[in-house]
């Protein structure tokens, strides 16, 4: 797609479910050039991990705002959080198991309580001053890269403990504590932790609310980001820090439908659909509906994080486990269609079927086959389709002329979960 196309899609369309898209400051080096963000947009699937003292309560990782539970009260849990059966490489196991290229790990949530060696934290809430004694993002960025996994970290600027969150202006010493926290840990888990992928921000809002980019004022995410890229030059980042941000964040179990969206985001999303960090209450996603967001999202141009909620003990349920196992399989049949591809040439449509390309071929997506004549009618590309088939799989009859390209599925054995065609293109 060229500039001025993708500037009009831009104009023109309102991605009702990326909020905030291209708010928040950003000034000279503040972003990567495109070209920097090429191998990221190669990945299209990672693991999302929401893992803290709030997996002990199991009811998600709002429990300690939720329940008005007061910071030294809640600051209890940590004599309890010492996991005997967590294994960084472990996770990295499920995670390649299912097909996924990249980790991003909560190392520190809204709650304040950070899972490292953390001499910045405000009274040193952190899992090695505490019962466990452990450095558990040492542990999982070395277990990332020894799987061959690109490494992301999460970190939320917001920490409940601080009454000054809430009320900025009111007690302007309490906010700066908070501040101050927040650029110590930040420098933390970008300097001792060896080269990271992808940092991702959030709660950046102020008191819960309004924006991340209208808290800017108070976060300074240029003088932030500025010290991040002194350790990690090219270091993805996400928005929420209040700087516009890398690419854009699609938060959410909604459907993923219209058309393709001309930068980069990502869908994250929930596996369990309860909450975020462990919980009692499962509502673990069908197969079919997992495989339709990926497909979905890879044919708007996205990427997809899966988040997982280990236990207390840091273990991943084994129901999890066994169902991103399924997406693994199908993906060690799918996935040429799926990584370092890109969105088009034809824009999906909702419910029915996405393409993505790569090389001189184009795959298309099949959620379900055409009801009736087993007929697809695609439009016409301007390219010469020479060969038709399933992917790893038999010839489809196709027709082309000027008004587009007729696939015939008559004799198409589909798969129960997503059907990949391999469109070959004369000359490219
Ligand atoms: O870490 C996960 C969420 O905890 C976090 N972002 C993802 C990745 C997040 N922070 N804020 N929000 C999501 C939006 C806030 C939603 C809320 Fe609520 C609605 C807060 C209060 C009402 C959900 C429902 C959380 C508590 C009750």
């Amino acid at each position: 797609m060229g500039d001025a196309e993708k500037k009009s899609m831009e104009k023109g369309l309102i991605y009702t479910s990326l909020k905030g898209v291209g708010q928040g400051v950003s000034g000279p080096g503040s972003n990567l050039p495109a070209e920097k963000m090429q191998w990221w947009e190669d990945q299209k699937f990672g693991m999302f991990i929401h893992w803290g003292l709030y997996a002990i309560p199991a009811t998600g990782e709002w429990t300690m705002f939720n329940q008005k539970i007061p910071a030294e009260e809640y600051a209890k849990l940590a004599d309890q959080f010492n996991p005997k059966h967590f294994s960084a490489a472990e996770w990295a196991r499920v995670a390649k198991e299912a097909g996924m290229k990249y980790m991003v790990m909560v190392t520190r949530h809204h709650d304040g309580f950070a899972l490292w060696n953390s001499p910045a934290s405000y009274r040193h809430f952190d899992s090695w001053e505490t019962a466990a004694h452990r450095d558990f993002v040492k542990e999982y960025t070395d277990a990332c890269r020894k799987a061959g996994l690109h490494v992301g970290l999460y970190y939320s600027p917001l920490d409940w403990r601080f009454p000054g969150y809430f009320d900025p202006r009111e007690l302007p010493d309490n906010a700066a504590l908070l501040k101050k926290q927040t650029y110590g840990q930040v420098e933390e888990l970008m300097k001792n932790y060896g080269k990271i992928d992808i940092l991702w921000y959030d709660g950046g809002w102020l008191a819960h609310k309004g924006s991340d980019a209208d808290a800017a004022w108070f976060w300074e995410p240029l003088k932030l980001n500025a010290m991040v890229r002194s350790y990690n030059p090219d270091v993805v980042i996400n928005p929420r820090s209040g700087m516009v941000g890398d690419f854009q964040t699609d938060e959410g179990g909604a459907d993923v439908k219209g058309p393709i969206i001309p930068f980069p985001w990502e869908k994250c999303l929930n596996l369990n659909a309860t909450s975020w960090g462990y919980n009692k209450a499962q509502n673990l996603m069908p197969l079919k509906q997992i495989i339709d967001m990926l497909v979905n999202t890879v044919d708007r141009g996205g990427n997809m994080l899966l988040n997982v909620g280990p236990d207390p003990d840091g273990v991943i349920p084994p129901a999890h486990v066994e169902r991103l196992k399924e997406v693994g399989q199908w993906l060690a049949k799918n996935g040429e269609g799926i990584y370092q591809t890109r969105p088009g040439p034809f824009q999906p449509v909702d419910d029915f079927y996405g393409a993505t390309y790569s090389g001189n071929k184009i795959y298309i997506h099949l959620l379900k086959m055409p009801a009736g004549d087993a007929v697809i009618k695609l439009p016409p590309t301007g390219q010469v389709i020479t060969a038709c088939t399933v992917l790893h799989g038999e010839k489809v009859k196709f027709h082309q002329d000027a008004t587009g390209i007729t696939l015939n599925l008559a004799t198409v054995q589909p798969d129960p979960l997503v059907t990949t065609l391999v469109l070959k293109v004369k000359g490219r």
